[in-house]
């Protein structure tokens, strides 16, 4: 095992893997922006290094920075949490380069991903089920676009190889509207990354967003702990998200986990993933992968007990992974509620001092934040300040533990998203569990 890392991240996240390193016995070293001295695990960190100021583009995306961080401390590896540097080839690929050990899937992997036209050959490739347009790039045949868009069947969905998170991509309702709709995408996606290339696939309507997670070693072992159902968003940002996902059925998850699992021995995936699916009417229709630690990995840790992060050190450092498929039990069921510094109704976010902060607690509580009394909030950052988790026996005691937990929480001093969080756990169609990716969105009024 490694004897001392980088975390180079922020916030909950920092602090998660931290905890993990702590419990492994690896010591730390925090990195942070000028503007993140009072951060919690820069206090709790072996060790810590200013890495710049606050402005994210000097400090946490700063590689040569964050690599010199790594040289002055002499630590063996680098986590790069989410978000940030955590999917950048270029960054993984300068850490090995500088002989460090990047914690995380291969360089080739995460430019493979990053790419979604590569990325849906890998899996249409591994038998991973995609969503219908065989995901080669457009021509400048407008002919063979009408043709490609009729045998597919309107709505199309035209999206850019250099997208994904739901940047870059336009939805096509009629043949009269393709060929302009393909130059504006096209275009588009030349300025916001610099490649133009786009690819065409049947737009789903009504999908729910199920993704599944999974663990792939260096020893050729690769295991999936289930399914998340992270349906309930705004504007591409997840708001809750739990496991199971609601009307899966155990078959169904063993069936589309283990291919999901057998997906990453044939790519030679590397560390934790996520394999990203839209489900409408029974089945699954691959969009995504995610080569990174997901802020909601705490719901899938509830119901399996296994720890993430743990695993992404032991799989880094070489070691196998610490339990077979078979060993891996699903439990209960658990819900995360992300808490967002932010205004309730406007979702304008809401930087400042925390005046009072007050934990929820009792059986199945689990709370995942940074925050303290005292602690400033800066607003150069996303706006998301921690995750509150509820897991029990079933959906409707989880949810029941987490309305609890919420009205018991207080952070006061700035404005949270806990009211919408508490109307979201009260809403009738999310009892239910019916929820699909537009259910939030038409229930805020944004249509
Ligand atoms: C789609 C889709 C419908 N049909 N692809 C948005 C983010 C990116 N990961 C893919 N996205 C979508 N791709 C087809 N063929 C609808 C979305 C989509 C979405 C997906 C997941 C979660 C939230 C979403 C919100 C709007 C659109």
């Amino acid at each position: 095992m490694f004897e001392k890392i980088v975390i180079a991240n922020r916030g909950e996240i920092a602090l998660r893997v931290l905890r993990a390193c702590r419990e492994l016995g690896i010591k730390t070293v925090a990195v942070f922006s000028e503007a993140d001295r009072d951060l919690k695990h820069v206090r709790l960190a072996d060790e810590a290094v200013c890495i710049g100021p606050a402005q994210s583009s000097h400090s946490y995306l700063n590689i040569p920075a964050i690599i010199s961080a790594a040289e002055v401390t002499d630590a063996q590896a680098i986590h790069p949490g989410y978000g940030f540097l955590s999917e950048n080839a270029d960054f993984s690929e300068k850490v090995s380069q500088s002989g460090f050990v990047f914690i995380g899937p291969k360089p080739e992997t995460i430019r493979m991903m990053g790419d979604k036209i590569s990325a849906k050959k890998a899996m249409l490739e591994a038998g991973i089920p995609c969503v219908p347009g065989n995901g080669d790039p457009l021509s400048n045949d407008d002919d063979a676009n009408l043709k490609m868009a009729r045998e597919i069947g309107y709505p199309v969905i035209i999206k850019a190889a250099g997208g994904g998170g739901g940047r870059g991509m336009r939805v096509v309702h009629t043949e009269a509207a393709l060929v302009n709709a393909i130059e504006l995408t096209k275009a588009e996606a030349m300025s916001a990354f610099g490649n133009g290339t786009v690819y065409m696939e049947k737009f789903l309507e009504d999908p729910r967003h199920i993704e599944f997670q999974v663990l792939a070693d260096s020893h050729g072992n690769a295991i999936h702990l289930g399914e998340r159902d992270c349906s309930m968003q705004r504007r591409h940002q997840k708001v809750v998200e739990e496991a199971p996902a609601p009307g899966i059925t155990d078959e169904q998850r063993k069936q589309m986990g283990e291919r999901c699992a057998q997906a990453c021995v044939e790519i030679g995936y590397l560390g934790a993933g996520t394999f990203e699916f839209l489900y409408e009417k029974g089945q699954f229709f691959f969009i995504e992968m995610n080569t990174r630690v997901q802020v909601e990995h705490p719901v899938t840790e509830m119901i399996t007990g296994f720890d993430i992060v743990k695993e992404q050190l032991r799989i880094a450092a070489g070691l196998p992974l610490s339990v077979t498929q078979d060993q891996v039990r699903f439990t209960g069921h658990a819900i995360e509620c992300r808490l967002n510094a932010e205004d309730p109704k406007t979702f304008m976010p809401s930087p400042g001092l925390i005046e009072q902060f007050h934990m929820p607690g009792g059986p199945g509580i689990r709370c995942e934040t940074h925050i303290y009394n005292g602690y400033k909030v800066p607003p150069y950052y996303d706006s998301m300040i921690g995750k509150l988790i509820a897991h029990g026996d079933d959906r409707n005691s989880a949810i029941a533990r987490m309305k609890t937990a919420l009205s018991e929480m207080v952070i006061d001093g700035i404005k949270t998203n806990i009211p919408l969080q508490q109307s979201i756990m009260a809403d009738s169609a999310f009892a239910l569990g019916s929820q699909n990716i537009h259910y939030l969105e038409k229930k805020l009024g944004i249509h």
